[in-house]
Order: structure tokens, then C-alpha cells, then sequence
């Protein structure tokens, strides 16, 4: 009794933020939808017969494509079915609260008008149209922040940035050329052409000086003071903090952060992928990101036709019918201090506590050790219905229906007042990362 006691821990504190925080809508979107959309969306992963898989957007390198057959390809991309509106209300009613689009990936092509290069959406492709322009105008329409993915160090485009080593020359290279002449004056339309912008998401540093980051960064901010960097600018810079590809948090994090994951196997459209993670597995993710106090980016990418493929938006209109009875326990609410369980694990507002069933208990009888709760109610989320429950000593069992109600994630809501002592999150998780 003892021992336990020593590891109980106080709940119930939120991080307080200081007023004017440019992160606040960040920490409290939860939910974004990350879309990887280029021309790279035409060969889709085969090029001229040949079969690539993981990574379509990479195609350009992989298969070594000369300039002159990557510029062709521009002259192919035709997305007359996109319609910006359509994405933005998939998104907005699966839960998410910002669209972050890439505007110019690794290979250099600009998804929008620019005038700092020609190898842009609008002058190198039949299509004509800026699809960026058309999505910021429809997320303003429906309240959803849009932030703009851009590759800053690779680009395989120019000789003087990063990454095209089977045409030039690495050793020719005068980034800071790049930088001025390409990078900085495309960010400025960007920050200046498109509204308001959550954020930009940079993406592989690689070998950029610490100066050029920091200039970056004091580039986006000068043009729009209240636009949010990624971490991956590079050198310890940037307004919140970018998980790994496919990583989730095992334990509390405090600063804002963003774990990514993509849909399939790939961030753009392949032809070939149809390993695509299940409604569940990506609410398991969302849940997990936010019981650690962070957002999950899920990424889908779009074909060439300009629509998404039939399983993304299937998924997200499963998830989205989930959103609708659960979503008080995504929106306003952060991690709790209580650890990963074998059956799941919490969210958390103020004297309420959100128990994330994925793992179903045996029989419908929820034990957990080790906790002392003021309760004042025990509800299914879903339809507010009373749970009987018992507490004795340290324990305390809840008396769920026999079956999941919900197959995705059945959410139980505790209301109670006062204190939380539960056992500490380091005694029970241990670097458990629960999916
Ligand atoms: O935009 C997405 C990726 O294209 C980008 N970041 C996410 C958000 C990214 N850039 N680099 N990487 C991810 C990691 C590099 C992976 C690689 Fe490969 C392994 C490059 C070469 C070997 C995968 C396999 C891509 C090509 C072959």
C-alpha cells in the first residue's frame, strides 16, 4: 500500500499559455489534414513501366528523370475534377481544423502562380488554374486554417539548391543564390497572394546553415507575424515541434507538436499502394498524439484528376461519423496524466476525464488500479447514458455494455470534482508507444 501511495500523482493542471501565443490554434486544431499533391501524381509510381513503391513524390530522383522528361510531365497535369470546396468539407467533417498542401515539394514544381519561376501550376501545365488560390478561398469559407508545406533546402529543379545530383554538380552549388532568387521571393508570394496562413511547413534541413534557417523563419514572421514555422527549418528553429515520419509520442510532450502520418505507404498518389491504415488505426493515432498533448497531420494524397482516392475519402466519412458522437473528447481537450493502458488510453478538460476504449474489456467490466476520483458521473460519450460503476480502495470498475458500442473507439467520459491521484504515467508506460 505503501509503494502505491509513493506513486500517485496529482491530475488536473493545463498548461497555461501566455497571452498572444501564435501556437493556440495549433494546440487546439488536434486534427489536420495533410495533402501531398504535385505533378509527381502522374507517373503515380510508374515510370514508363517501371514500378516504384513507398514514396511516389520522390520519383523524380529515384528514377533519375532528366529535366527536360520531368518538365513533360507538367505538360500532362490536367486536375480538371479537383474542387477545392470538396476536400475542405472531407476534412472539416472528420474533425480536422487545418489543410497543410504541399506548395513546391523536393522536385521543385510550384503548386501556385509564381512569378519567381516559370515551372509553376499555372504556366507549365494545360490545367492554367492556381489550386492553392481556389483552397484558400474555400477554407475561409468554412473556418479551416490552411497552412503551405515547402521544401526549402532540396529542390530539384535548380542547380544551386540541394539534392539533384545526376544532372549538376553539388560542388557548383550557391545556395544562397537559391535562397534569394528562388526560395525567399516564392515564400513572399505565398505569405502575400493567399489570406491569412496558419503555417509554413518546412520539411529536410539537411545541410542548411543555422543563419539561413533563422532567416527563414524571420522571413515568414516579417511578412505575416502570426504565420507558424515547422521545426524542420532546421537547426533547433521554428514555432512548434515535427515528430518524426510515423512517430508517435510515448510520453507528455509540452511544447506544440505534430506527429504525420500518411494514409498508405506514400505522401503522394502511387497507383499501386492500397495498404491504407483502417478508420480505427488513425483515430487510435489521433487519440494517442492528443493524450501526449499534441495534433496529428494524416496525410492523403490526391491523383492527377484531381480527386482523392475512393478509400481516403471513405475513411475519413467513417471517421467523421465517429467525430460526431466523440468529438468532445478531441476539441478542448489535451492529455491527462494518467498512463497508456492495455485497453487505451485518456483525454482530458477540465474535471472531465475521456477514456478511449480500442481494446475492448473482456465482458464489459473496466478495472483501473490505482486511482482516486471524486466521481460524479460515469457516461458513454457517444449517447450520455449512466455507466454503474464501483470504486474500492484504489480501484474502480465500470460496468460497460457486453459488446463495444463502438467499434472504432467506444469513449467513456468520468465527471468528477476535486483531485486525481492516479499511478504516475512513467510507472506504467515505460516508453509504450500504444500503437
Ligand atoms: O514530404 C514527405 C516526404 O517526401 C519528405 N517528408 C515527408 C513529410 C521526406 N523527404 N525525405 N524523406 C522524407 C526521407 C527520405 C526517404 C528516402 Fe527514399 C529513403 C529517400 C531515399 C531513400 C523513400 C525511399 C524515398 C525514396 C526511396
Amino acid at each position: 500500500m505503501k509503494r502505491l501511495v509513493t506513486l500517485l500523482l496529482v491530475l488536473g493542471s493545463f498548461p497555461a499559455l501566455a497571452q498572444n501565443d501564435i501556437t493556440q490554434w495549433f494546440r487546439e486544431a488536434k486534427f489536420g489534414m495533410f495533402i501531398h499533391w504535385g505533378i509527381y501524381s502522374v507517373p503515380a509510381n510508374d515510370w514508363h513501366g517501371e514500378h516504384y513503391f513507398g514514396n511516389a513524390e520522390w520519383i523524380r530522383k529515384r528514377a533519375k528523370i532528366s529535366t527536360t522528361d520531368y518538365e513533360a510531365i507538367a505538360g500532362q497535369f490536367n486536375p480538371t475534377h479537383f474542387d477545392a470546396e470538396e476536400w475542405v468539407l472531407l476534412a472539416k467533417s472528420a474533425g480536422m481544423k487545418y489543410i497543410v498542401i504541399t506548395s513546391k515539394h523536393h522536385d521543385g514544381f510550384a503548386m501556385f502562380y509564381s512569378k519567381a519561376s516559370k515551372f509553376n501550376v499555372v504556366d507549365a501545365t494545360p490545367f492554367k488554374r492556381d489550386p492553392l488560390s481556389e483552397l484558400a478561398v474555400a477554407c475561409k469559407k468554412h473556418g479551416i486554417k490552411l497552412g503551405f508545406y515547402y521544401s526549402q533546402t532540396q529542390d530539384w529543379h535548380e542547380p544551386d539548391a540541394e539534392g539533384n545530383n545526376w544532372e549538376y554538380d553539388p560542388k557548383k552549388a550557391d545556395f544562397g543564390k537559391y535562397l534569394r532568387e528562388k526560395c525567399m521571393p516564392q515564400l513572399q508570394e505565398l505569405l502575400t497572394n493567399y489570406g491569412d496562413l496558419g503555417l509554413i511547413w518546412f520539411d529536410t534541413p539537411e545541410r542548411i546553415p543555422k543563419e539561413d534557417s533563422q532567416k527563414l523563419v524571420d522571413w515568414v514572421h516579417s511578412l505575416q507575424p502570426k504565420c507558424l514555422t515547422s521545426s524542420r527549418v532546421g537547426n533547433g528553429l521554428g514555432d512548434y515541434l515535427c515528430l518524426g515520419d510515423h512517430e508517435l509520442p510515448t510520453k507528455i510532450i509540452e511544447r506544440p507538436f505534430e506527429a504525420l502520418y500518411t494514409h498508405n505507404d506514400t505522401w503522394g498518389y502511387s497507383k499501386f499502394d492500397k495498404n491504407f491504415r483502417s478508420p480505427k488505426e488513425i483515430v487510435k493515432l489521433l487519440v494517442y498524439s492528443n493524450s501526449k498533448g499534441g495534433n496529428l497531420l494524416l496525410n492523403v494524397g490526391p491523383k492527377a484528376d484531381g480527386t482523392l482516392p475512393a478509400e481516403s475519402v471513405n475513411d475519413l466519412k467513417t471517421i467523421a461519423q465517429w467525430m460526431k458522437k466523440n468529438s468532445e473528447s478531441i476539441h478542448g481537450s489535451t492529455h491527462s496524466l494518467l498512463p497508456d493502458y492495455e485497453w487505451g488510453t485518456a483525454t482530458a478538460k477540465p474535471n472531465r476525464l475521456f477514456l478511449h476504449l480500442f481494446e475492448y474489456p473482456q465482458g464489459g467490466v473496466l478495472r483501473i488500479p490505482s486511482i482516486q476520483i471524486n466521481l460524479k458521473s460515469v457516461r458513454l460519450l457517444a449517447d450520455k447514458k449512466s455507466l454503474n460503476y464501483q470504486q474500492q480502495g484504489n480501484e474502480l470498475v465500470i460496468y460497460l455494455p457486453q459488446t463495444a458500442p463502438d467499434a472504432l473507439d467506444t469513449v467513456v467520459e468520468l465527471n468528477y470534482e476535486g483531485e486525481v491521484k492516479a499511478q504516475s504515467v512513467e510507472a506504467l508506460t515505460e516508453g509504450q508507444a500504444g500503437v
